[in-house]
């Protein structure tokens, strides 16, 4: 967006202890000038009066989430009033303050859930959510229709599948698995503990996915587009991925909650499950069909899976050295979602 010359109001938060991180690098930065922070919070409905009103902006992307899939089981009210009502927040002001805006809503493809036979997902596929957070986006995603058709407002949502990138957090289990092969393989720590190897994702690179929303909000009429990228894998298939980048040997042995991973190499326990990282209920399998978005909007991703890994284990690998050079562990202590 700072690329293209906007002037970008980020919604920050407000918190005891710093949550920026991701964005330091853009924050108080003489080479953008264009980037401001605001504080505000998407369970604080007069917050967002305040800023809208004073802002006025022309385009809102409501990225906002408690977006732990896991988490929304232990925190199911806490991600209903921010993934769900968070939207109808900022809908609602909009409405009210009668705003020209073009709204993008974060729709997911958590939404489509356990699927019944359909090999794709895509705009017609129903929902069937599996999580507090999956119901929370298929409440947040019919607002912003109902919206949309009652109030003329231009929101659109975008349905995307998962998208991952370095800024990914690392409870997340490609961060999780190119974080924790990267400090095993310099012996920062024993093993890697992972839930159920079986799912399957269909994983593209954030950077191309924005690129994406962007066009849906600059789409002549407001409508709703799956992001996805046509293929689908493991998280098996990641780890092993991950694992031959970084030249470990590995092998699979024992089954179930037994099954671990060795390096055939130096004959060491690389990966273990953890029943703890199972969901209580599982979304097995996701595969986007995005054809209305190459269609429409001449969207296409450009970054492949192998490549994902690459990017992502690159940086983590050297977030790993230094780690090492310094002598602490100052990234993480402990993974524990
Ligand atoms: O899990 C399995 C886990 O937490 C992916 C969010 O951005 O994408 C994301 O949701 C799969 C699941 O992402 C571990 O059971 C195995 O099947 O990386 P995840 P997610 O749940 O797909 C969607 C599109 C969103 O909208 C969400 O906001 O990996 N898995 N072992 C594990 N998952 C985690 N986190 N940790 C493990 O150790």
């Amino acid at each position: 967006m700072l690329k293209k010359g906007y002037l970008v109001y980020g919604l920050q938060r407000r918190a005891s202890t710093p949550n920026t991180y991701r964005i330091d690098h853009l924050y108080d930065n003489p080479k953008f000038p264009n980037f401001v922070t605001i504080y505000g919070d998407l369970s604080e409905s007069s917050s967002l009066l305040n800023i809208l009103s004073q802002i006025k902006p022309d385009e809102i992307y409501n990225l906002g989430a408690q977006s732990h899939v896991q988490v929304s089981f232990d925190v199911p009210e806490y991600t209903a009033n921010v993934t769900g009502l968070g939207a109808l927040r900022l809908l609602d002001v909009v409405r009210h303050l009668k705003l020209p805006v073009r709204y993008y809503q974060a729709s997911s493809s958590e939404m489509f859930g356990k699927v019944s036979n359909e090999k794709y997902q895509n705009e017609n596929t129903p929902f069937n959510p599996q999580s507090p957070y999956g119901l929370s986006k298929v409440f947040a995603y019919h607002l912003t229709k109902i919206y949309r058709d009652s109030y003329h407002i231009f929101a659109s949502n975008g349905i995307l599948f998962n998208h991952e990138s370095p800024r990914r957090g690392i409870t997340f289990v490609t961060r999780k698995i190119t974080m924790g092969l990267s400090r095993v393989k310099l012996g920062l720590q024993g093993t890697l503990k992972l839930g159920n190897l079986s799912s399957q994702r269909d994983w593209g690179y954030a950077k191309d996915y924005v690129e994406g929303i962007w066009k849906i909000i600059q789409y002549k009429t407001p409508e709703d587009f799956v992001l996805a990228t046509g293929e689908t894998h493991t998280v098996r298939q990641f780890v092993e991925e991950a694992a031959g980048l970084l030249k470990f040997n590995l092998v699979w042995k024992g089954k179930g909650g037994k099954e671990v991973g060795i390096d055939k190499k130096r004959n060491k326990t690389i990966i273990e499950i953890d029943p703890s990282y199972f969901r209580l209920k599982e979304v097995d399998y996701l595969l986007g069909d995005a054809s209305k978005a190459k269609k429409l909007l001449n969207w296409k991703p450009k970054v492949n899976f192998r490549k994902l890994v690459e990017i992502m284990l690159r940086n983590d690998f050297d977030l790993a050295k230094k780690e090492l050079k310094l002598g602490r562990k100052v990234f993480v202590k402990k993974i524990n979602i």
